[in-house]
């Protein structure tokens, strides 16, 4: 079977143009990944090559030996992915070792992997661990409403987790375990790969400040609506600061407490801290 005819490649290359039609993908901004199933990597072997050279990852994913990986190619345009595929993405086999990758289809013009490829993985990692081998996809983006909070709020997870929460009644219920904050680092390495793969281990948000958002999720659809969903929140949290900051009503602690009953969710008791007087709703 060809790449390119596969339910999963179309998938990848739907939700990257849904993100850059979103306004998340601004010149060669975001990457996305995606972890092949067996029998998907099975069925696309005579589509693939071995003409490139194994290439050290800049990480150690010894969870992810022989994996496959469908990524976007460093440098490359989102807007660019659905027009051009196969020079816009590439797949990538992890070696037995999880130390080094190689190009098996895509990046046709000589290209290489995301510049994020260690935090990708590193993710991946722990991800597929955590969650049992459920969790495919790893998806990054600068999402413009979140960047901008990262420059008014408190560098917390419990503030960025209650604030986007109290923004929307679905909030708590689409991430309920909470978002993670990475404070600002240099991108493209494995030291900002560690940092955030650690959050990952408890949320599948995680924040780099002045940056943009990494989300992870099973699916295409959940990973995007999961990014979708954050990001809507973090607008209208924009809109209500940019309206002066005061809310006269909001949703408290204890109808947190009440939804999560509700919806049989969880919700950590660490996100529903008491704001103290004044700062809550006066019902
Ligand atoms: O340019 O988004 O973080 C790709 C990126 C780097
Ligand atoms: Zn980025």
């Amino acid at each position: 079977m060809r790449v390119l005819d596969t339910e999963f490649a179309k998938g990848f290359i739907r939700m990257a143009d849904d993100g850059f039609q979103q306004g998340w993908h601004e010149r060669n901004g975001g990457n996305l990944s995606y972890r092949l199933k067996g029998e998907e990597a099975e069925s696309i072997q005579d589509d693939l090559s071995e003409d490139r050279e194994w290439t050290a990852i800049g990480a150690e994913v010894p969870g992810l030996a022989g994996e496959y990986f469908l990524v976007t190619g460093t440098g490359k345009y989102f807007r660019n992915v659905a027009i051009d595929p196969e020079n816009s993405m590439g797949i990538i086999e992890i070696d037995g070792e999880g130390k080094n990758y190689r190009i098996r289809w895509g990046m046709s013009d000589g290209g290489r992997p995301t510049s994020e490829l260690p935090t990708h993985l590193l993710n991946h990692e722990v991800k597929k661990r955590v969650t049992g081998g459920k969790h495919r996809v790893i998806y990054h983006a600068h999402t413009t409403n979140v960047i901008a909070l990262t420059f008014v709020l408190p560098l917390t997870d419990e503030v960025f987790t209650r604030e986007l929460w109290e923004m929307a009644t679905e909030c708590p219920v689409v991430f309920p375990a909470g978002i993670g904050v990475v404070g600002w680092m240099v991108p493209g390495g494995r030291e900002i790969g560690l940092a955030t793969s650690r959050l990952m281990e408890q949320y599948d948000v995680a924040i780099w400040a002045h940056h943009g958002m990494f989300c992870s999720g099973e699916t295409f659809d959940l990973t995007f609506g999961l990014m979708h969903t954050v990001e809507k929140s973090a607008e209208i949290l924009v809109k209500v600061l940019s309206m002066g900051g005061q809310k006269r009503q909001t949703i408290t602690p204890d109808d947190f407490r009440e939804l999560a009953k509700g919806f049989h969710i969880e919700l950590p008791e660490r996100f529903l801290y008491d704001k103290g007087a004044g700062a809550e709703s006066s019902r």
